[in-house]
C-alpha cells in the first residue's frame, strides 16, 4: 500500500538555486544575522526575511526585511510564506540546552510544537527546511570520542531529545511526503558580534568579553572538559553548502559538523597568548553534567566524503580573529 511505503516520494524541488526566498525565524539569536548577512550578499538583500518575536535593534531594521513571526502560530507562519513567497526555512528557533532545563514546558513547546508547524508549512506550501541539530542530540551512552552520525542517540536534556525528534521527524517527512528537510549537528558556536545564550558551550564565548573588560573568568565547566567547537563562519558556511547541495549528493538528512575540540584549560592558555594576565577560577555548576554527557570529538566524516565539507578556523586562528572582532567593537 502506498500510504505504507518507506521509500520516498517524489521529492519538492520548488526553487531555483539563483535566488530563493528565505525565510530565517529565530534570527535574532547567535546565528541569524550572520546568514541573513550572507545569505543577502548571495541571493539578495530583500530575498532574505529575518523574522523573531522580538523588536530588533536599529542595525537590523536598517539592514533589510525584518518580520514578526512566532513559531507556535501556525497561521502567522502561513501568512508570512503566502506573503513573501517564501522558498526556504531556516529554523533557528529554540530554547538551548542549559535554559531549556530551567523551562522544560516552554521548551517542549518551542522545540517540538514550532518544529511540527514548520514541517507542516514545508510540507504544505513545498519549502526546503534547514533545521540545526546539535552535539546535544547524544548522550552518555553514545561514544564520545569519535562520535559518527549513525550511532545511540539518547541525550539526557530536553534540548536534546526535541533535536532527537526534529532529526527523526524530518528524516519521517522527507521519506512519507518528499518534504527536502536537511540537517546539521552543530558544535559549540565561537561568534564575536553575536551571544549564545543558554547554552552549554557558551563559556567559550563569555571569556572573550571578560578577558578583555574586567580580565578575570568564572568558568562554570571543569579545565578538562572536552567539547567540539567552531567558528562561526564555518558553522555558516557548512549551513550554505548543505542547502545548495543537490540532494541525489546527500545520503544523510543530518550529518554531524566539526571543526575543533577544546578543553576550557587549552581555549584559556590560547587566550592568554592575546591577555597574559587572564585570571580564571573553575566554579562548576549542573552545565558540567551536561558537558560531560555530550560527544568530545566529533567524526563529521560524512559530510566530509559526501558534500566535501571541510573548516578553516583551528583553535589559534580562531581566537586570533574573535580578538581583533572584539577589539573592533569595543572601539
Ligand atoms: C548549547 O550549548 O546548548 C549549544 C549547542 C552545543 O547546541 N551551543
Amino acid at each position: 500500500c502506498a500510504c505504507l511505503s518507506t521509500t520516498r516520494k517524489t521529492l519538492y524541488t520548488p526553487t531555483t538555486l539563483d535566488n530563493p526566498r528565505v525565510l530565517i525565524t529565530g534570527s535574532l539569536g547567535q546565528l541569524g544575522q550572520g546568514l541573513a548577512k550572507l545569505l543577502r550578499q548571495k541571493y539578495g538583500r530583500d530575498n532574505v526575511i529575518m523574522s523573531d518575536i522580538i523588536k530588533p535593534p536599529k542595525h537590523i531594521l536598517d539592514s533589510g526585511p525584518y518580520i514578526f513571526a512566532d513559531v507556535l502560530e501556525f497561521k502567522n507562519l502561513q501568512e508570512i510564506v503566502v506573503n513573501y513567497d517564501i522558498d526556504w526555512i531556516i529554523h533557528f528557533s529554540a530554547l538551548l540546552s542549559a535554559v531549556g532545563e530551567m523551562d522544560v514546558p516552554l521548551a517542549i513547546k518551542v522545540n517540538i510544537q514550532g518544529v511540527h508547524n514548520i514541517m507542516e508549512l514545508a510540507k504544505q506550501y513545498r519549502l526546503r527546511v534547514f533545521c540545526p541539530s546539535t552535539i546535544g542530540a547524544f548522550g552518555p551512552d553514545s561514544p564520545r570520542n569519535p562520535t559518527p552520525d549513525v550511532t545511540i542517540q539518547r541525550p539526557r536534556t530536553i534540548y536534546g531529545v526535541s533535536k532527537v525528534h526534529a532529526e527523526l521527524l524530518g528524516e519521517y517527512y522527507y521519506y512519507k511526503f518528499g518534504v527536502d528537510i536537511r540537517s546539521l549537528r552543530f558544535p559549540g558556536v565561537l561568534s564575536a558580534d553575536t551571544h549564545a545564550g543558554g547554552g552549554t558551550t557558551d563559556y567559550a564565548v563569555q571569556v572573550f568579553d571578560d578577558a578583555m573588560t574586567t580580565g578575570k573568568f568564572n568558568c562554570y565547566l571543569e579545565p578538562n572538559t572536552m567539547l567540539p567547537m567552531i567558528y562561526v563562519d564555518d558553522c555558516l558556511r557548512a549551513l550554505v553548502e548543505i542547502m545548495e547541495t543537490p540532494n541525489e549528493t546527500l545520503k544523510l538528512r543530518t550529518y554531524n559538523v566539526a571543526a575543533i575540540s577544546f578543553t576550557p584549560e587549552q581555549l584559556f592558555e590560547e587566550v592568554r597568548k592575546h591577555v597574559p594576565k587572564l585570571e580564571v577560577e573553575y566554579n562548576p555548576d549542573g552545565r558540567q553534567s551536561i558537558a560531560d554527557s555530550w560527544p568530545q570529538v566529533f567524526d563529521d566524516s560524512g559530510a566530509r566524503n559526501d558534500w566535501g565539507w571541510s573548516h578553516h578556523y583551528d583553535l589559534e586562528k580562531m581566537v586570533q580573529v574573535m580578538f581583533e572582532l572584539k577589539r573592533k567593537i569595543l572601539k
